[in-house]
């Protein structure tokens, strides 16, 4: 069946001004359309900016729990409609469905949890200096955003941005992937049957060369949150600084899983799996590289090849698959061109490096898990990001060495090391340069209470999701109040009494 979906502005749906449209299509299957979209242009931002500004000053003076029951409101209808849109993910993006449905898991969770933010939004209440005067911190909106969201989780990550931006009084024009379009569009379709006033969030689909930049610099927006990759992340920044735009980019990773001589190999080969060809390797969280103590590197390597052996790989619809396609040509050129790039550099290709191109798999975009031994930490493979199923698996003399070269790429998003040994994972703990560190498991899974965001080129501006330190942070901006009732002139540093 296909869908066809338009976009949200000022609360009607409308079609592009141009008329134009995108079509969706199944990554597992290409005769497989999924939908339609509005192929928007700049006269379509430039509504949308408008209707998400004229609704801020509403929005804005609507008291957080009122806001937070829009939003409880919304994770229930989510929760109801799970099932349906846990399906679409998998049909659209490709990741198995048990993945889709996680997708979907988590954006229900922010909705909840931003939902209880609605009576938190704390600031600080601190004593004056002086007498009848008090002080307060208080978080206000900053605006309109723009959120810029990237098609490998199609409705956590819009949902990361899209209840943090709302709770917080903020109006926003949400422009998804335009690979995942159906997904983001019956995503709002169900926020909005929440009773969410019109402008507050509207929607644009349509491509990133065609309407990305021209959103985020629009001089109608306040702020912007992109998530996807360091180049275009990098190029947005650059574009909004110095025309007074806040904004936040989550980017690339290169993760390591690091296996220790004492670690559970059994735990450690699962959890490589999972990080490295869960989401066939598309996530920024995804384990790349797999750093192991060389006592225990042949067992390793022998032990993980034979299990991505077994890995069954079709579309993500199918419950016996256990890996799904990736998004497209482009994707699965650039991947087989990596696996060209590894060969070359003379790693050890251990297993996989072909697409499946025979029966029905041809009509996908299907790779085999592919792993590299002997990988040295300057291979090209070991450096960049190739957001597909390819893992590189690199050799470390001692804990040391392991953590050096883990930390030895230009980017800090994810990281894991498995040990038994308390003191190593207390090092391990202090010293890898990472927004995130796991001890015994995978570097992917973040839960939505905490904030998610990397160092270096993983990420620039403020962090994701919730708790202190969050997203709460970007999307407010501090505001501190005094109040003098004493009924004269008070002078702070200067009064003696
Ligand atoms: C991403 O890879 O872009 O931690 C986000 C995880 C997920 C989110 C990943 N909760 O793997």
């Amino acid at each position: 069946m296909k869908e066809k979906h338009l976009n949200l502005i000022n609360g009607k749906w409308v079609k592009a001004a141009s008329g134009k449209i995108l079509q969706s299509t199944n990554p597992a299957d290409s005769d497989d359309v999924v939908g339609e979209v509005p192929a928007s242009g700049k006269e379509d931002v430039d509504a949308a900016v408008a209707a998400a500004r004229a609704a801020f000053d509403g929005w804005r003076l609507t008291p957080a729990p009122k806001r937070a029951e829009l939003l409880f409101r919304a994770a229930e209808l989510l929760l109801k409609h799970k099932g349906e849109l846990g399906r679409l993910v998998t049909r659209e993006m490709g990741k198995i469905l048990p993945e889709g449905l996680g997708d979907v898991q988590e954006a229900i969770d922010m909705a909840y949890y931003m939902a209880g933010e609605g009576r938190r939004l704390s600031g600080e209440t601190v004593p004056s200096e002086l007498f009848a005067k008090d002080c307060k911190s208080v978080r206000v909106p900053i605006g309109t955003f723009a959120l810029i969201t990237p098609w490998n989780f199609p409705t956590a990550i819009p949902a990361w941005k899209i209840f943090p931006c709302l709770i917080s009084g903020n109006t926003a024009v949400f422009k998804p992937s335009s690979y995942t379009p159906i997904a983001a569009a019956r995503l709002v379709e169900i926020i909005t049957e929440a009773g969410l006033p019109p402008g507050v969030l509207n929607l644009v689909q349509g491509t990133g060369e065609e309407i990305g930049e021209y959103l985020a610099t629009h001089p109608g927006i306040d702020g912007v949150s992109f998530t996807g990759s360091s180049a275009v992340g990098e190029r947005l920044a650059r574009l909004c600084s110095g025309i007074e735009k806040e904004i936040s980019c989550e980017m690339g990773g290169k993760n390591p899983i690091i296996v220790m001589d004492d670690a559970r190999l059994d735990l450690a080969i699962e959890g490589a799996l999972w990080g490295g060809f869960g989401t066939s390797g598309q996530r920024c969280t995804a384990a790349s590289r797999i750093i192991v103590h060389e006592k225990v590197y042949d067992r390793f390597v022998e032990m993980f090849t034979a299990m991505a052996k077994r890995l069954k790989i079709g579309s993500g619809l199918d419950p016996s698959v256990h890996m799904g396609p990736v998004i497209n040509r482009a994707q699965m050129e650039k991947v087989l061109g990596y696996i060209e790039i590894g060969k070359k550099e003379g790693a050890n290709l251990v297993h996989g490096g072909r697409a499946l191109n025979y029966g029905l798999l041809a009509k996908g975009f299907f790779i085999e898990p592919t792993i590299f031994a002997d990988v040295r930490p300057e291979m090209r493979i070991a450096q960049e990001e190739i957001f597909g199923p390819v893992v590189a698996i690199l050799k470390a003399k001692d804990l040391k060495h392991a953590i050096e070269m883990a930390n030895g790429v230009k980017y800090g998003l994810s990281s894991s090391i498995y040990t038994q040994d308390v003191n190593n994972t207390a090092i391990a703990e202090r010293d890898l340069d990472a927004g995130i560190v796991y001890i015994n498991a995978p570097t992917i899974g973040a839960e939505i209470q905490l904030p998610f965001g990397g160092t270096k080129r993983s990420g620039l501006g403020r962090k994701e999701a919730g708790g202190r330190g969050g997203s709460l942070d970007m999307f407010t901006k501090w505001k501190v109040i005094y109040r003098d009732f004493s009924g004269r002139l008070q002078k702070a540093q200067i009064d003696k009494e």
